[in-house]
């Protein structure tokens, strides 16, 4: 078991206790920041590879911008799209940026293979099949070696769990969400009583450029966040009933799994839906960032962390089905908000995975946190960006402590086939 409030990966979370010496530590030494009043509002993670690549390379002079505002609305356009400013240093194009032998790909294969039952509400088939999971873009070095593997047929959420869902989960059951509780003293000992305070992490854009390698300087444990008031306790979900729930634990989203008599996708599971049935296109959907001038998913435009030009219309999350599906049917598969998995999380794990249906190793690791267990995430969030964070590619993978949420983190489920 983890020690609470460690951040999901890709953003400041595993790097978290690096930085400032775990959640503790960081409310020790009064790191709290109270939300209450504070028009900035992005919610999101960092990630750790892509993060070495432009470490410290965006020091230009370029006026800060003022933090997003709230909601956002104004529809993309191609001609925003090409009047988008140069950001300096961006990560390798995930077209050609293929390392030598990272595995044999094989072409992917659906069955066509019905379902015995009808579709359960808002639940997709995905059919049996096999395909390559894994990924040769060169910063992902966790999701080697590529290796073929084989699912069998199975349900899964459309959308990930929105407001509105979470919500008729609370309603029917009392639930209270980790970030809701307060922390107990025997978690964080030597912290003041009056520094455990409920709360969750929480994005929060800077006024200008800073070293990507310092998670510190946007990311915030803030009190009173929670997936009722994402950023902070002056925030609220009014109006986002269809966006996904964020501040979400693994332990909340397996709590509402059991009571949705579903449960949470394996990872191979999520890889597989999430690829459509296509055999290793650098994006869900294909080969182009953006098809015909079009968005196809909620991500970050302009310079991370204090810029976000929003030239896909949103600054934070956006409301499910709000970019096309993949070829399965499924939304938001990329970007939005990263997405709890079922499996433990090992950078090795891929070089010994089964064949058939894997399920993840017996245990965790990460050697940026060695003491911290951790559960994979995937898609990447609206934070993800060719300058910063790519893992809302197809192979990227996140992972997250098991009692940490983030502004950034939701979930969706899925029930074996029948
Ligand atoms: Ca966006």
């Amino acid at each position: 078991m983890s020690k609470r409030r460690k951040a999901p990966e890709m953003a400041a979370p595993s790097r978290w206790p690096l930085v400032i010496g775990s959640f503790a530590a960081a409310v020790a030494a009064g790191f709290l920041i109270y939300a209450a009043g504070n028009a900035r509002t992005e919610p999101s993670k960092p990630a750790q590879d892509e993060a070495n690549v432009v470490a410290g390379k965006t020091a230009d002079k370029q006026a800060p911008t003022s933090a997003a505002s709230a909601e956002c609305c104004d529809p993309p356009s191609i001609k925003q799209a090409k009047a988008a400013p140069d950001l300096g240093p961006r990560l390798p194009d995930p077209a050609v940026a293929g390392v030598p032998d990272a595995g044999e790909i094989e072409p992917t294969e659906v069955r066509d293979e019905k379902p015995a039952e009808s579709a359960p509400e808002g639940m997709l088939w995905i059919p049996p099949g096999k395909y390559s999971m894994g990924s040769a873009y060169e910063p992902f070095g966790d999701a080697r070696p590529i290796h073929t593997v084989e699912l069998d047929g199975f349900w899964m959420d459309e959308t990930p769990v929105t407001n509105r869902q979470f919500a008729a989960f609370v309603e029917a059951t009392g639930y209270v969400t980790i970030a809701e509780r307060k922390p107990k003293a025997e978690d964080f000992p030597g912290v003041p009583e009056e520094n455990l305070v409920p709360g969750s992490l929480v994005f929060m854009p800077t006024d200008g450029p800073v070293p990507l390698h310092d998670y510190a300087a946007w990311w915030a444990y803030v009190p009173g966040a929670s997936w009722r008031h994402p950023e902070g306790p002056e925030s609220s979900i009014a109006g986002r009933d269809d966006h996904p729930v964020v501040q979400i634990a693994w332990f909340d989203a397996e709590a509402y799994a059991k009571w949705a008599v579903k449960r949470l996708p394996s990872e191979a599971e999520w890889e597989y839906a999430a690829r459509g049935g296509l055999t290793q296109k650098p994006y869900v959907w294909g080969d182009e960032f953006m098809p015909g001038g079009q968005f196809m998913c909620n991500s970050w435009q302009g310079r991370f962390p204090y810029q976000n030009t929003k030239q896909d219309g949103w600054t934070r999350t956006s409301p499910v089905k709000s970019f096309p599906a993949n070829k399965f049917g499924l939304y938001d598969v990329a970007g939005n908000v990263w997405q709890w998995c079922s499996d433990w999380y090992r950078p090795d794990y891929y070089a010994e995975s089964p064949a058939k249906d894997p399920q993840g190793p017996i245990d965790s690791f990460d050697p940026n946190e060695p003491g911290i267990t951790k559960k994979v995430q995937r898609g990447g969030s609206f934070l993800c960006s060719d300058q910063y964070c790519s893992r809302y590619l197809p192979g990227g993978r996140g992972k997250g402590a098991l009692d940490t949420g983030s502004s950034h983190v939701g979930f969706r489920c899925v029930r074996s086939g029948r």
